[in-house]
């Protein structure tokens, strides 16, 4: 994204023009003039983006679907304002947006989720068509350990936001990263947006108080102001302590010699797992509609987490036999190997078992379908784990560990 080919591609404004299908016959055809005219897809579609002016601003632009997000808005000619919290050491913390810095589209202002004011200047000074809410606490375990914190930046952030569109900028359209740890204790298999809530932690509560205030600020202001239910998204760009990049990093440091064992909670657990680069793209479809609406985005499908370890450990050569229950469980590889065993603080003081997310109305509604399965995901992040392992190799330094 955001490389610059110096010669035209004379088949790709008509492959450009299939991918534009959602936006307006007019625009796709101005594009399109603008692709023929100035040489590149790249420099069409950031003409069309200073001809429509629009402007977006990011919340957690620091964190993986942040930095999809941005990607995705700066590529079809977006102004990106990217919310940051004031550090002492302003490029600490912001590796997956380094690469954005550079762009003259793409700038970063101070605020923070916790203080009203700062969110009211950000917008207020920048009045963005778009704001996308997706800054949070969000690893369920520390929700248990700060729940206050939790409740005052995942769900009052939310809060925050809305108050600063209303008074500063009403005609920008709001999107707020909802969870499907909303459904918790499922109440129907699979999860719709008619499911009933049952959220099993702090941080659960939390998203559905910010649910729930976006929808009332919807109906009390008639601000367009929606929420994506987004099941369980992943990627090379995932945070260590997530048990699919736990899984992915650590399989990659035992076949590089690194670690003996992956140390892990509940493999029982079953999660709807999709591609966080997929995801960004419907964040962005829900604002563009006519009436503002909620949206599970979800694959459909759902794995243990037990099946997700099989297959990481199977992509670098290790065939797991799986024994014992509940804390007890292990798994050896086929040289006899333990590689997998289970340590009780992995445990969650209230569990959710099953997430399995129906897409039907994602896809009837706005044509979103996600392009990536659960086995290419997961064989994308353990080979980019294993590179990255490679690299600290040869560079001779430490490779990442995942938190405990
Ligand atoms: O990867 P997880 O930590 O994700 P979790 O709790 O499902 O939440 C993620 O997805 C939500 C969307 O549904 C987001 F809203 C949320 O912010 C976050 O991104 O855990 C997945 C499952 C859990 O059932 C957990 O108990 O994996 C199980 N697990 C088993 N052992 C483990 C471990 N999880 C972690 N993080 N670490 C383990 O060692």
């Amino acid at each position: 994204m955001g490389v610059e080919t110096s010669t035209p591609d004379v088949a790709m404004p008509f492959c450009m023009l299939h991918t534009l299908s959602n936006i307006p016959l007019y625009q796709r055809w101005f594009t399109l003039f603008l692709v023929l005219r100035y040489g590149t897809i790249e420099k069409g579609r950031r003409l069309q983006g200073y001809m429509s002016g629009k402007t977006a601003m990011i919340t957690g632009v620091t964190g993986q679907d942040g930095s999809y997000l941005a990607e995705l808005l700066l590529e079809k000619g977006y102004t990106v304002y990217g919310l940051v919290r004031r550090v002492s050491q302003p490029t600490s913390g912001r590796s997956l947006i380094n690469h954005l810095m550079t762009n003259e589209n793409f700038h970063l202002l101070n605020g923070d989720l916790a203080d009203q004011n700062s969110i009211d200047n950000a917008v207020a000074q920048t009045q963005p068509d778009e704001f996308y809410n997706l800054g949070a606490m969000s690893f369920v375990p520390e929700s248990w350990r700060s729940p206050m914190m939790t409740a005052d930046i995942t769900g009052l952030g939310a809060l925050r936001c809305l108050e600063a569109i209303r008074k500063h900028a009403p005609m920008c359209r709001f999107y707020q990263a909802g969870s499907s740890e909303q459904y918790g204790k499922v109440r129907d298999v699979p999860q719709t947006e008619a499911t009933p809530f049952h959220p099993r932690s702090p941080y659960g509560c939390a998203k559905v108080f910010a649910f729930e205030i976006t929808r009332n600020y919807r109906e009390s202001y008639d601000m367009y102001a929606c929420t994506g239910i987004l099941f369980n998204h992943e990627s090379p760009r995932r945070g260590l302590e997530f048990v699919t990049r736990k899984v992915t990093m650590t399989a990659a440091r035992i076949a590089h010699g690194f670690d003996e064992c992956l140390w892990i909670g509940n493999v029982n657990a079953k999660r709807d797992w999709g591609f966080a680069g997929d995801y960004v793209e419907m964040q962005w479809r829900m604002l563009q509609q006519d009436t503002p609406g909620d949206f599970v985005v979800a694959t459909g499908r759902t794995h243990s987490v037990r099946d997700m370890i099989t297959l990481a450990f199977s992509h670098v050569g290790m065939n797991l036999t799986w024994s014992g229950e509940g804390v007890d469980t292990i798994a050896t590889d086929q040289d006899g190997n333990v590689r997998v065993r289970t340590n009780p603080k992995f445990f969650r003081p209230a569990e959710v078992d099953l997430l399995i997310g129906d897409p039907a109305l994602a896809e009837k509604e706005l044509g979103w379908v996600p392009g990536t399965s659960f086995e290419e995901l997961v064989q994308m992040m353990v080979d980019s784990d294993m590179s990255t392992v490679q690299e600290a190799v040869d560079g001779g330094y430490a490779p990442p560990i995942p938190p405990e």
